[in-house]
C-alpha cells in the first residue's frame, strides 16, 4: 500500500474530466498563481469568462459523493502497474523543451499534407477509415485515421463545386461523418449525421456546395453517439476548406496558407488510447499531425495560419512571443474587424485564422499555454506546439509587408431581428454522480425529435450552462449571431456555428432557420465529444410547413419538445 500510495503522489495530475479531479489536486487544494486559467472572450476582445483552474472547492465535493469509483479505478490501474513493472508513460516528453537556434534545432519540419482538390467542378475522393499505428513524437501510438493520415486529409472546393465522398469504413466499429459547419443538406447521402456505416460497408456522401456557401475553413469527423470521443480522439477528422477566404480578406492573397489541424491524444499506460480517456498518463498535443513540427518564415513575413479544433475534448491556448498575432477569421467566416490578440484560444470544433508576422530573425516557441474548463472540467498542461524559425532563405523572394487589412465580406450580415418566431431555452447540465450530461434534462434519444421548427423561422435561444465547466454549444447545418454572453451585448464580428458557454452562465443567440437546404433533422450539441458521448445532445427537425413535419418512424415521439 505505501507502494501505491508514493507512485499515485509522484504520478503527473490527471488533466481531464471530472472523473479526473482525483488523488493528486486532493491533496495539492492550493491555488498557484502560475496555474494555467483558460480565458474565453467574446470576438469584441472582452474576457468573458476566467476560470481559476485550481479553483477544486467544488470538485472536492462532488469528490466525496462520487470519487470511490475514480479511486478504485485509479486505484486497480496503478496496482496493475506496479504489479506488472510496466513504466509509467512520460507524460509530456516536449514540455517547455526552451528555444533552440537555427542550426540545434531537433524538430522536424512540417510534413506536406494530404491534400485533395476539385476539378471540373467535382471532387472525387475515397476515405478509408482504418485503425492506424501512428508515431507521434517519441511514441507509436494506436490511432484511427482517414486515408492513414493522422493529421487528416485536406479537402478544396470552391463554392459550387460537388463533394462525392466514396467511404469506405474499415474500422471494427460502425461510424459515419459530418460535415462541420456546412450549410448543405442533411438527408439521404448528405450530411446525415444519424447515418452510422457498419464494419466493412461502404457509403457515397453527395454533398452539392451552394454556389454562395460561405468560402472558409471547416472539418469532418466521425459523429457516432456514444463513441465519437474515442474515434475522434483517434484521428478520425480531416480538414474541409471552401475556397474563397482569401478573396475576401484580398491582403491575405499572397500570404503563405498553413492548415494546423489540433489533435490531442490521451495514451493509456501502453500508449494505447485510453478506452474512455481520461489522460492519467499525460495529453500529447499536436499540430498538423505532428508533435512540436518545424515552421519556417522569413523575416518581415506574414502568414496565414489557419487553426481548426480537431479535439475531442481539449482546448488549445496558444502564445507566440516575439511575433504578432492578428485574428482575421472564425469559424470559416471572416471578423469583420480584425484584431491583435496576445493568445489565441481554439476550443473542440472552433476554427480561428490568425495572421502571424516576424519581424525578426529568430527561434521561437508556439506553446500550449496551459488552459482548463473549470471545477469540474478538464485541464490542458502547458506543451511545445511548434518550433518557429524565422531566417532569410535566399531561394525564396523577399517578402512583401502586408497590405491594407480589408475585410470585404458582403454576406456577412447580423441576423435580422425584426420577427422572432420563438424564444428558447436550451439548458447544458450533468450529473456528477451518474456520469451523464443533459440538454434540458434529457440525454441524447435518436428517437426522439426535441425541436420542430418551420422552414423560414428566425429564433432566439439562451444557452444556459448550469454546471461547473465549460460547455461549446454546436448546431448542424446552420450560422447564427452571438447577441450576448452573460447579458453583455456582443458587437456582430460574424456569424459561427459554436460558441463557448461560460460556468454559470449564459449566451443568447439568434438562429436563422431559413435556407431550404437545412429542411430535415440534425442536432445540437455539446461539442466537447465525451459530454455528447454522455447525453449532451437533442435532435431537431426543420420542415417546410407547406408539407409539414416529417412522419415519425415507429416508436418516435411524435411532440415537440420546445424548451
Ligand atoms: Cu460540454
Amino acid at each position: 500500500m505505501q507502494k501505491l500510495k508514493k507512485a499515485l503522489a509522484n504520478r503527473e495530475p490527471s488533466t481531464h474530466g471530472p472523473m479526473a479531479l482525483n488523488w493528486f489536486e486532493r491533496r495539492s487544494n492550493k491555488r498557484r498563481s502560475d496555474e494555467p486559467v483558460c480565458y474565453r472572450r467574446s470576438l469584441a476582445g472582452e474576457i468573458a469568462d476566467v476560470i481559476p483552474a485550481g479553483d477544486l472547492r467544488m470538485a472536492m465535493n462532488q469528490l466525496w459523493k462520487l470519487r470511490l469509483r475514480a479511486v478504485v479505478r485509479v486505484a486497480l490501474g496503478s496496482a496493475a502497474i506496479i504489479l506488472l513493472g510496466l513504466p509509467f508513460v512520460d507524460p509530456a516528453p516536449t514540455i517547455a523543451r526552451g528555444l533552440t537556434s537555427v542550426s540545434e534545432n531537433r524538430s522536424e519540419p512540417l510534413r506536406p499534407p494530404l491534400e485533395y482538390r476539385s476539378a471540373n467542378g467535382v471532387l472525387a475522393v475515397t476515405i478509408v477509415a482504418a485503425e492506424t499505428r501512428v508515431p507521434l513524437g517519441d511514441r507509436t501510438i494506436d490511432g484511427s485515421t482517414f486515408n492513414g493520415s493522422y493529421a487528416g486529409p485536406i479537402l478544396r472546393l470552391k463554392p459550387g463545386d460537388i463533394l462525392k465522398m466514396h467511404f469506405i469504413n474499415n474500422l471494427p466499429q460502425v461510424t459515419n461523418v459530418h460535415f462541420h459547419g456546412l450549410e448543405v443538406s442533411p438527408q439521404g447521402h448528405g450530411d446525415n449525421s444519424m447515418y452510422m456505416i457498419g464494419p466493412g460497408k461502404t457509403w457515397d456522401y453527395i454533398i452539392p456546395i451552394p454556389k454562395n456557401h460561405p468560402p472558409g475553413v471547416y472539418w469532418f469527423h466521425t459523429h457516432g453517439h456514444d463513441f465519437a470521443e474515442h474515434q475522434v480522439m483517434g484521428g478520425l477528422s480531416g480538414t474541409l476548406v471552401i475556397e474563397g477566404f482569401q478573396d475576401e480578406v484580398p491582403a491575405t492573397k499572397p500570404l503563405v496558407e498553413r492548415m494546423f489541424a489540433l489533435k490531442e491524444f490521451s495514451p493509456s499506460g501502453l500508449g494505447k488510447l485510453n478506452k474512455v480517456p481520461k489522460p492519467v498518463n499525460g495529453m500529447i498535443d499536436t499540430i498538423a499531425g505532428q508533435v512540436d513540427p518545424l515552421v519556417t518564415m522569413q523575416p518581415g513575413e506574414t502568414q496565414l495560419w489557419r487553426f481548426s479544433g480537431q479535439t475531442a475534448n481539449g482546448y488549445y491556448r496558444m502564445r507566440l512571443a516575439g511575433l504578432k498575432l492578428v485574428e482575421v477569421g472564425r469559424d470559416a467566416r471572416p471578423i469583420l474587424h480584425p484584431h491583435e490578440v496576445n493568445e489565441v484560444i481554439v476550443g473542440p470544433s472552433e476554427r480561428v485564422d490568425v495572421l502571424v508576422t516576424a519581424a525578426a530573425a529568430g527561434a521561437f516557441h508556439l506553446m500550449q499555454a496551459g488552459s482548463a474548463t473549470g471545477p469540474a472540467g478538464d485541464r490542458f498542461p502547458r506543451q511545445a506546439l511548434a518550433e518557429v524559425v524565422v531566417a532569410r532563405n535566399p531561394a525564396l523572394p523577399e517578402p512583401a509587408p502586408l497590405g491594407p487589412l480589408v475585410v470585404n465580406a458582403p454576406d456577412q450580415k447580423p441576423v435580422p431581428g425584426d420577427r422572432i418566431a420563438a424564444h428558447r431555452l436550451v439548458v447544458f447540465s450533468e450529473d456528477p454522480v451518474t456520469g451523464l450530461f443533459f440538454i434540458n434534462h434529457q440525454t441524447f434519444d435518436p428517437m426522439r425529435v426535441d425541436l420542430k421548427v418551420p422552414l423560414g423561422s428566425i429564433e432566439e435561444w439562451t444557452i444556459r450552462n448550469s454546471s461547473q465547466e465549460l460547455h461549446v454549444f454546436h448546431i448542424h447545418q446552420l450560422g447564427f449571431e452571438v447577441l450576448s454572453i452573460n447579458g453583455k451585448p456582443v458587437p456582430f464580428q460574424g456569424l459561427q456555428d459554436t460558441i463557448d458557454v461560460p460556468i454559470h452562465g449564459e449566451v443568447k443567440i439568434r438562429i436563422p432557420f431559413t435556407n431550404p437546404l437545412m429542411v430535415g433533422r440534425f442536432m445540437y450539441h455539446c461539442h466537447i465529444l465525451e459530454h455528447e458521448d454522455k447525453g449532451m445532445m437533442a435532435q431537431i427537425e426543420v420542415f417546410d410547413p407547406k408539407t409539414g413535419p416529417m412522419k415519425d418512424m415507429p416508436g418516435m415521439d411524435a411532440k415537440p419538445h420546445a424548451g
